[in-house]
């Protein structure tokens, strides 16, 4: 065989068999943005069977531009130990009670390998464009190329199962809005349905998104900026202790909540 072919050969088979592995899942999370990140190595660590699901080339989310594309981050004393279990540095901040900075490009890199090498799988460059809905219950991902989606093709997408469904994709909470509209679902807030962003308080805003990381519907949870989105929370701008946070407790709540049925 041609060194060509055997070079193709190797993608598509290597490819074809990552795809097929994971079309039946415990986890699956939309949005490769830090929150999810973070509860994917957690699940993945505790044995569960975990994908993100990325429309971008790169996930990292919002980490890579740091506040207005100046590459760093702030993360709280309260996080820390979450950076260190990653490895990512942190520097304090010289007057700055309980603050650090932390280069965005490192802890975007840091997560994303983290989370691989605790053995989750991550799928760039594929959108969720739906959600499988049945007998009251999010039971899975309706999936397509982003490229596909972008160009407007008309393609039909394929489906992935999963015994948990995480809309982790950031200020749209596209997922639980595909939920809403098309399901026409209840949601665990207080309205039932998404309360819409509120503008920037960041000590609340930081709370806010730990506080709101939780199951909205059967099957369908939600975490980081997309879990303040739901509930009316603040935002809080390129501070990232609450999506690193958020994550941990989306992690734990599955787990029980896996454990438990
Ligand atoms: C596949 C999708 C889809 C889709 C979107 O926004 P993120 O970085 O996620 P979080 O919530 O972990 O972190 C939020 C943080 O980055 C942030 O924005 C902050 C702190 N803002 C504060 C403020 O005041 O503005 O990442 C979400 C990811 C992105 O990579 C998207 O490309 C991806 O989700 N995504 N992936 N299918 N339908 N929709």
């Amino acid at each position: 065989m041609s060194t060509e072919n055997i070079i193709t050969r190797a993608i598509i088979e290597r490819f074809s068999r990552k795809l097929t592995d994971n079309l039946q899942l415990d986890v699956a999370l939309v949005g490769g943005g830090p929150s999810a990140l973070v509860a994917a190595a957690e699940l993945a660590c505790r044995g569960y069977k975990v994908a993100i699901f990325e429309k971008s080339l790169a996930p990292g989310g919002g980490v890579w531009g740091g506040g207005m594309l100046f590459n760093e981050v702030v993360v709280q004393d309260n996080a820390l130990a979450i950076l260190d279990d990653f490895k990512i540095r942190h520097y304090p901040v010289p007057a700055g009670e309980g603050y650090h900075t932390v280069d965005a490009v490192e802890m975007a890199a840091g997560l994303i390998f983290g989370a691989l090498q605790a053995g989750a799988t991550v799928f760039n460059a594929i959108a969720v464009e739906d959600i499988v809905f049945q007998d009251g219950r999010v039971r899975g991902l309706v999936i397509n190329w982003q490229s596909v989606r972008k160009l407007g093709m008309p393609v039909d997408p394929l489906t992935v199962i999963a015994r948990a469904v995480v809309d982790a994709t950031g200020h749209p909470c596209e997922i639980i809005r595909t939920a809403t509209a098309k399901a026409q679902v209840r949601l665990a807030t207080e309205t039932g349905a998404v309360m819409g962003e509120r503008p920037m308080w960041v000590d609340n805003g930081e709370q806010d998104t730990v506080a709101s990381t939780a199951e909205y519907y059967p099957g369908l949870y939600a975490c980081g900026m997309s879990a303040t989105n739901v509930t009316g929370g603040y935002r809080m701008g390129p501070i990232f202790g609450g999506m690193l946070l958020s994550g941990r407790k989306l992690a734990e709540l599955i787990d029980r909540n896996l454990r438990g049925s």
